[in-house]
């Protein structure tokens, strides 16, 4: 018995120490190959991709922006697990735990190698870790089998645990070591603080901040509280200097662009609201900034998409695909490959150096960040992304409005009630409160600088003692109401009113 259990116990040093080993040494060749063939992030972005959306939607709702690190956490928890049992039926015979590492890291370099924009060098850290993993354990092994008199056991076994401690830590180090490296290769904080944006040829209007209630949503939403959703466990480093941006597919002839001749084109600066599919009625996957970019109708004009073309589908450094109708780029509305986010140059984790903003659409269908091609093509060809994981190949932005204060209990008499309510690039022409399922009650609008933009509203109430039930609906600038009628946010965005309770003493 005692023996089983030792076994079991040296088992799992042996191999966690084998496996941290591979792991840190695959870290270590991927400062040769490129971060994104690293097999721990691999077989993490490839979780990402095939779970299902309601697992998705779960893991952002529970773990909120910490859904990733979770996630490559878990992924190296699992790794390790399993590597232990490796450890445990190693010592159970020589060579029994290969199996094992041969099985992990076959599956390391098949999620690496199918990785959007993977070479063949993406397999190159997974069979390094092969070769160190699988040789560790069969030498950690052959160490952890001593037997003997009891005086040289005890030598053996600090022996053996020396080895396995420092193994550890090597791995730890090399994982570390490859961090640094990586990230210091691709330095993308002085490119970014080099960028000098030009001054637009047509600037945003100015907006007058700080009217509206106390404590409402303000116009322009601060960058720390602007949502942020995409797929990237993280976010791609690509220097400006190295961006390149190219429009292939139906057109008649390819275009190639570069950061600097992107910033010599005439730059536009707009006030536009994102939104995200995902968000729910009430919700705050919405939020407001100045950018600065260039027209995409020019630049896509200037490559020539041929008749009967009818969606464009950008790519982004990392792979994501986003399909967006042609006709939307060309409209004449302020789509645009943007450079700027409120006076600045992107933020890495918004696209840096640029990302498409299109008023009026969902952002999973318009809001490509890294974008680096642009393929001039048509629904009935191709599909992207999401579309491929059933949400809607079509999502102009549903009619949507909120309350955001009061937020808490209140006392009776006059209550500024305020929200904002988004109909971008069709505009919200009236905003109206109810009392208790009572009569509308028209609210009051801030003034906006275009239709593309979210729309402050202020209401003042008579608020009386007890619980009261607020609520709120918008009307676009087409004259029609948003519907009554709760949907969820799948497949092409949420409906319903959003209401509120709130208790006044
Ligand atoms: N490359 C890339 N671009 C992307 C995404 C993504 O996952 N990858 N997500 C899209 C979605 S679903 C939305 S709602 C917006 C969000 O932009 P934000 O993170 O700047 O708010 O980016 C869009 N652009
Ligand atoms: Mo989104």
């Amino acid at each position: 018995m005692a023996g089983r259990r030792r076994r079991a116990g040296l088992g799992t040093l042996v191999g966690i120490a084998a496996g941290a080993a591979g792991v840190g040494a695959a870290q270590l060749v991927t400062v040769l190959t490129g971060p994104s063939s690293s097999p721990v992030l691999s077989v993490a972005s490839t979780v990402v991709d095939s779970v299902p959306l309601g697992v998705k939607d779960w893991a952002v709702r529970t773990l909120g922006t910490d859904d990733k690190p979770v996630l490559v956490v878990s992924v190296l928890v699992v790794v390790l697990l399993l590597a232990a049992l490796g450890g445990i039926r190693e010592l159970g015979h020589r060579r029994g735990g290969l199996p094992v590492v041969v099985v992990l890291c076959l599956a390391a370099a098949l999620a690496a190698i199918n990785r959007p924009g993977a070479g063949a060098g993406a397999v190159l850290p997974s069979l390094v870790a092969l070769v160190v993993s699988g040789w560790l354990l069969v030498v950690l092994g052959d160490r952890a089998r001593w037997s003997g008199t009891a005086e040289a056991e005890s030598a053996d076994r600090r022996r053996f645990l020396a080895l396995s401690g420092s193994t550890v830590l090597a791995a730890a180090a090399g994982a570390g070591v490859a961090r640094v490296a990586t990230l210091s290769r691709v330095d993308v904080t002085s490119s970014r603080d080099a960028v000098r944006l030009p001054a637009p040829v047509s600037p945003a209007a100015s907006v007058s901040t700080g009217r509206g209630v106390a404590g409402a949503t303000p116009f322009q939403t601060p960058l720390g509280d602007f949502y942020r959703v995409d797929t990237a466990l993280f976010a791609p480093r690509i220097r400006a200097e190295d961006w390149k941006l190219r429009i292939t597919g139906e057109v008649d002839h390819e275009v190639t662009l570069t950061f600097a001749e992107l910033l010599h084109r005439p730059m536009i600066e707009r006030w536009v609201t994102l939104a995200c599919v995902s968000n729910e009625v009430g919700g705050d996957l919405v939020g407001n900034a100045r950018w600065l970019g260039a027209p995409l109708a020019d630049i896509l004009r200037s490559a020539g998409p041929h008749e009967g073309a009818d969606m464009v589908l950008s790519r982004s450094h990392d792979g994501m695909t986003i399909g967006t109708p042609l006709a939307a780029l060309l409209d004449g509305r302020d789509a645009m490959l943007a450079v700027g986010m409120d006076g600045a140059p992107l933020p890495v984790e918004r696209g840096f150096p640029v990302r498409m903003v299109v008023p009026g659409l969902y952002g999973y269908v318009s809001a490509t960040k890294w974008v680096v091609e642009l393929e001039v093509t048509r629904f009935s060809r191709a599909t992207a992304y999401w579309s491929d994981r059933g949400w809607a190949e079509q999502a102009p932005v549903k009619t949507a409005s909120r309350i955001d204060v009061p937020r808490d209990d209140v006392r009776a008499g006059r209550v500024a009630v305020g929200g904002v309510a988004w109909a971008q690039h069709r505009g919200v022409s009236k905003v109206e409160v109810r009392v208790d399922g009572g009569a509308w009650q028209q609210a009051e609008l801030l003034p906006v600088p275009s239709v593309d933009t979210w729309r402050q509203w202020t209401w003042e109430w008579d608020a009386t003692s007890g619980s009261h039930v607020l609520e709120v609906r918008a009307t676009d600038g087409t004259g029609v109401t948003q519907t009554s009628r709760p949907a969820d946010p799948a497949p092409d965005g949420a409906t319903g009113w959003h209401s509120r309770q709130v208790h006044v003493h």
